[in-house]
């Protein structure tokens, strides 16, 4: 998060805007000590900002569904940020994993505040033999509906093509009415080649053949499994940048690296910044700042392309050696 936040400091002094940040630890060790991830009026002391900007949460001491469900997900929910826009590219200087395939460049438009990710459901008989739990998934026509023209949309400005990733063969309700209601979205779109595309097929197709994929419109939680999994066939889960997006702007967007908080490394300063750095880029883009979250990609990727790249990628950089080089080249 430091570098991230340095480098956009450097272009906001460059470019002539100002940036204020107001910094929160709303992390694990805040749910240690006070029994919560944020405060009780979290949501409002956030409200008035432009844009927030989240570095990875998580600790193996509290269950990681705490760290989701008491920051993550109500700031995607109160904020109403209901896309989830994951790119992945491959970057300059880097190889796709597992095939030849010598360009990618996606978008996954998740769905964000719906479908599988749902508190609705409970546990019964714990402990017993007989115990048992039900999840239940909720899609609404105008949930999918509005990620579906969000994607599509996206699809026009790319003059690309979308699949639509679903499982109706095997979740026989909600994925047919995922399905029905892609499809009725795509009769506005008659000029846009629309694949539907079952989510294990679409999973190898992502390994096998990346150059094949352009635009993705996904659940919650295939979008979710999809984007990690397209960001490691790109290199690595630790580049991979996610904007969670109120598209109307009634309330701030945020935006996160796609990975969690690695805490086999913490604290070793190897990890990999990109990731935090590229989501400071969609968030400067998303605020009017597109010139700037060009420089900062562009700045980053020509380190890479030096072959200067951290333990992931399979360089020795740490994290303040790699991040000082991209710093550097933002001051050229
Ligand atoms: N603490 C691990 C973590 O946050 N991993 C990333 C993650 O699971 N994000 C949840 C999501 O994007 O729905």
């Amino acid at each position: 998060m430091p570098p991230a936040m340095e480098c956009i400091d450097l272009l906001a002094a460059r470019h002539g805007f100002d940036v204020t940040w107001r910094e929160r630890d709303w992390n694990s060790e805040r749910y240690l000590r006070d029994g919560a991830m944020m405060p009780s009026d979290g949501i409002e002391q956030m409200a008035d900002g432009d844009g927030v900007f989240l570095g990875a949460v998580g600790s193996p001491g509290i269950p990681d569904d705490v760290t989701l469900w008491g920051l993550l997900i109500p700031i995607r929910r109160e904020f109403m940020q209901y896309i989830n826009l994951r790119p992945t590219r491959l970057l300059n200087g880097l190889s796709a994993r597992a095939s030849e395939a010598d360009s990618i460049d996606i978008m996954v438009v998740r769905e964000n505040v719906e479908g599988e990710y749902s508190e609705i459901g409970g546990r019964v008989y714990r402990g017993r033999p007989d115990e048992l739990a039900i999840q239940e998934a909720i899609f609404t026509r105008r949930g999918v509906e509005r990620a579906a023209r969000f994607a599509f949309e996206l699809a026009v400005r790319r003059g690309g093509r979308l699949i639509s990733a679903t499982k109706s063969n095997g979740i026989i309700h909600s994925m047919p009415f995922w399905d029905e209601v892609v499809n009725d979205v795509a009769e506005e779109y008659p000029k846009i080649e629309v694949e539907s595309v079952l989510i294990d097929a679409l999973a190898a197709r992502g390994v096998l053949r990346p150059d094949s994929l352009d635009v993705i419109v996904a659940s919650n939680l295939f979008g979710d499994i999809l984007s990690d999994l397209l960001s490691a066939v790109a290199g690595s889960i630790g580049i991979a940048p996610s904007a969670n997006l109120n598209p109307e702007r009634e309330f701030p967007s945020l935006f996160e690296p796609v990975h969690g908080s690695a805490p086999d490394i913490a604290g070793l300063g190897v990890a990999n910044p990109v990731g935090q750095m590229w989501a400071g880029a969609m968030m400067l883009d998303h605020l009017g700042r597109g010139d700037a979250a060009r420089e900062l990609t562009d700045a980053f990727e020509r380190v890479i392309a030096a072959g200067h790249t951290t333990r992931d990628l399979g360089g020795t950089l740490g994290t303040r050696e790699f991040s000082d080089a991209v710093l550097e080249q933002l001051n050229k």
